[in-house]
């Protein structure tokens, strides 16, 4: 922790988002939603459903919601509790957008351009994308500021973008002669399931927009579904090894030897020493039933509350009051010390 951090006397809060663009797959899960619902014991947490963020890129106006509330049911289904946690849709909280334009104002231009995730996602296309996936990341540091968050579950790949929510937090703090009004947010990363990589290709992570359903398991998918896919799921001619160094250049093994760790509480030399020395016609089998024995309930809990939509409704509604009580007079403060007019 740094000694900036430390001199900031604020309670520890966690934050944490996921988008509503599709199916929650075993990224999503072991990367973020298992760290919230294991933070919901020790912390205050607030667990938002990024809509705003969603909207970067095309979304359908008539899936949108039931996109999100399909991520607040899987969620309530993976065990986050609404009775220690706050889950809300970001839409219905004003101040993400407000605070997003103040930060605006803060973060330059050069950190933005140096986000990785904007040229991954935008390739060639840049020119063609939305200002809002360009802004991404700022509304990222508003999201997290706005309840002054000190710790953010996330997968690896959003290390960038935490990066830069501490150095908007950081300059907003010296610009306005406000010393530590605004915690420098910690990640928090480290764990298994933090990366998880494409079934289809163990160089490329897991992840909701790429086109081949057979690159992910969703949490959606059935018994068999999920079998299948680990099945089809691309290795190599060689057999389990017994050291992590015989991993290295075989991608696609290390990635199912750490899910296997991830769903096991095994590190992966654990996993090694139990099946060195096996194929994957063992070892494909033995992965597909500890992942159907874990994500199974899930799938069943959450297709409860898809059929429930009024109950899940009236949850995201309560956390988006439970929210908007702990951000208003956060932003209220954030006025005043910006110096705006007021009555
Ligand atoms: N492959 C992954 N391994 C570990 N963690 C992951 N996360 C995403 N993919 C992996 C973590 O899941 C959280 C929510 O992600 P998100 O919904 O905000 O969007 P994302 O990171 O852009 O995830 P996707 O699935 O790759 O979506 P698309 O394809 O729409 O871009 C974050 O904490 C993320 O780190």
């Amino acid at each position: 922790m740094s000694n900036q951090q430390k001199q900031y006397s604020g309670p520890d809060r966690v934050f944490s988002g996921m988008q509503p663009t599709g199916d929650l797959h075993l990224g999503n899960y072991l990367g973020a939603l298992k760290k919230f619902v294991d933070l919901q014991h020790h912390h205050e947490c607030v667990f938002c459903i990024v809509d705003l963020h969603a909207v970067t890129v095309w979304q359908d106006p008539k899936i949108l919601a039931s996109q999100t509330r399909n991520i607040a049911a899987a969620y309530l289904a993976a065990g986050v509790d609404p009775a220690k946690a706050i889950i809300y849709p970001q839409s219905a909280v004003r101040g993400h957008t407000e605070l997003a334009w103040y930060f605006n104002c803060v973060a330059r231009i050069g950190w933005l351009s140096r986000m990785t995730q904007f040229k991954e996602k935008s390739g060639k296309n840049s020119e063609k994308m939305s200002v809002g996936l360009y802004d991404y990341p700022v509304l990222q540091a508003a999201d997290i500021l706005l309840f002054k968050a000190t710790h953010v579950p996330v997968g690896e790949d959003q290390k960038q973008h935490l990066e830069l929510s501490r150095d908007i937090a950081q300059k907003f703090n010296n610009d306005f002669k406000a010393p530590n009004f605004f915690p420098l947010p910690e990640p928090l990363i480290k764990g298994p399931g933090a990366r998880i990589m494409s079934l289809r290709d163990g160089t490329k992570k897991m992840s909701k927009s790429e086109p081949s359903d057979n690159s992910r398991i969703n949490l959606t998918d059935t018994a068999d579904m999920i079998a299948k896919k680990i099945r089809k799921a691309k290795t190599d001619a060689g057999a389990i090894p017994d050291s992590l160094e015989e991993l290295e250049g075989r991608p696609e093994v290390a990635n199912l030897v750490s899910i296997y760790g991830a769903f096991s509480g095994l590190s992966d030399q654990g996993v090694l020493d139990k099946y060195a020395g096996q194929g994957f016609g063992v070892f494909k089998p033995a992965l597909a039933d500890l992942a159907v024995e874990i994500l199974q309930p899930i799938t069943e809990r959450m297709n409860d509350y898809l059929a429930n939509p009024d109950e899940t409704d009236k949850i995201l509604a309560n956390g988006a009051d439970a929210a908007n009580q702990i951000a208003e007079p956060i932003l209220a403060e954030v006025r005043e010390i910006m110096g705006f007019w007021r009555k």
